[in-house]
């Protein structure tokens, strides 16, 4: 009893952090006091949430690199890996095409933007992102320089290159063995460096959230007011519609239990607006708390997190609705289907940093012929839905690596029940 009330304490940390965070940063945004704004929260606010958040990203591509090697050699079998890879890659794309045609079609419904009166808004500055051609998308996972690739952290060259390397380990059988075992050994002493840093995160989540709160505030949502709703409700409907279905119906999982367990990981996700930075929590949570497989959970996690981005597709559908709404266009059906086709391209190329999603958003923009600089009229909040989006997209990336490894009979279902199960807590 006494050590799960310990382990209860960082989970209520942080969520009390971010609480508090909230309180705070509305307050410092309500009192518009120099000294505060400048000292301490871009200040010291600031300087801590940024060291937080580098500190995440520090552990990314070793962590990465050695739960994959180890995954992937821990997985053994080829033909299992090409499995899991095909499924997740397909369940990726299935759960964003749902995601954003969902949000056009809800967005369809509520109409926002229509009306919208575009008084004092400055859309000068805004540029258009380049589509990334669809071929070059497939041929850069392939790294021309692996160390590159690492020293960039560049997501998908580095699962590319662990996964062949690690696939050649395997061919190499018994010799490999010392490898394995050291590699294993290192993804320990990562998981290690992954809860150190967490002892950190009340601190961190508090920080980035007060400033956030205290330099966004909560009067930017008004003239966007009909955006904020739809979006809002899109994500929850994607959340605890679509995807606690697939749980249910594909891997016939109780979806209250795992949103529940990947709740840190949620506010990670929230606090950093980062897929990316948040790879090491969501992975723990999946692995220590869901109860998913280490080798699936190492491809799933890192490859969800550059490719899958439900959350970014979903306000791409009703940013695109929204600025045709603003702006009297009609798409029409083979303008929405280019939207949707775009955004599900957009969302492979790109990794899961802050603000990515805007940067995508003009290039889906572009494609359908909307003005791209009606991206200026939901800047504003741009941050705050970043925030909430993000949390959807590492909560999809969960949701397909464990229905995988569900079907791949590759996960702990005494874990899974097991409300004190995990140590994202440790
Ligand atoms: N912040 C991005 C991510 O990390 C999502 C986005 O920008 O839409 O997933």
């Amino acid at each position: 009893a006494k050590t799960s009330k310990k382990k209860m304490s960082l989970t209520a940390q942080i969520m009390v952090a971010m609480g508090v965070g909230i309180i705070v940063g509305v307050i410092f945004n309500t009192i518009q006091s120099d000294f505060i704004n400048t000292h301490i929260v871009a200040g010291f606010f600031a300087m801590v949430g940024k060291m937080f958040v580098n500190a995440l990203k520090m552990l990314v591509v070793p962590l990465v690199f050695f739960s994959l090697i180890g995954g992937v050699t821990g997985i053994g079998d080829i033909r299992v890996l090409g499995r899991v890879g095909g499924k997740s890659f397909a369940l990726y794309l299935f759960t964003t095409a749902c995601a954003i045609a969902m949000a056009i079609v809800l967005a369809q419904l509520i109409g926002p933007g229509a009306g919208f009166v575009m008084e004092g808004i400055d859309t000068s500055g805004v540029s258009a992102g380049e589509a990334p051609a669809v071929w070059d998308v497939f041929a850069n996972i392939v790294p021309t320089n692996p160390i590159a690739a690492f020293a960039n952290g560049e997501m998908l060259q580095v699962i590319f290159y662990t996964v062949i390397l690690g696939v050649a380990v395997l061919m190499l059988g018994d010799e490999s063995k010392p490898f394995i075992a050291a590699a294993t050994y290192m993804n320990e002493v990562m998981m290690k460096i992954v809860s150190i840093v967490m002892l950190f995160a009340p601190y961190g989540v508090f920080c980035l959230i007060a400033k956030t709160f205290a330099e966004q505030g909560l009067g930017l949502f008004l003239p966007v007011l009909g955006y904020v709703i739809t979006l809002v409700l899109a994500l929850m409907i994607h959340l605890f519609g679509t995807l606690s279905l697939m749980l249910k119906v594909l891997g016939g999982l109780n979806p209250i239990i795992f949103m529940k367990k990947m709740r840190p990981a949620q506010v990670f996700a929230f606090s950093t607006a980062s897929s990316n930075a948040t790879i090491p929590v969501t992975y723990r949570s999946v692995t220590e708390r869901v109860g998913v497989d280490k080798g699936v959970a190492s491809f799933c996690i890192p490859f969800g997190a550059t490719i899958n981005m439900d959350g970014t597709a979903i306000m791409q559908g009703v940013a695109t609705v929204f600025l045709a709404n603003v702006y009297g266009i009609d798409l029409g059906l083979g303008g929405y289907i280019t939207v949707i086709g775009m955004a599900i391209l957009a969302s492979i190329g790109t990794a899961g940093v802050p603000g990515v999603g805007l940067v995508m958003l003009t290039m889906v923009l572009g494609q359908v012929g909307l003005p791209i600089e009606g991206i200026a009229i939901i800047l504003g909040v741009d941050r705050l839905m970043d925030m909430i989006r993000t949390a959807v997209n590492i909560t999809g990336d969960a949701v397909v690596t464990t229905i995988v490894a569900k079907g791949e009979g590759k996960i702990d279902m005494d874990v899974f029940n097991d409300p004190d199960a995990g140590v994202v807590d440790d």
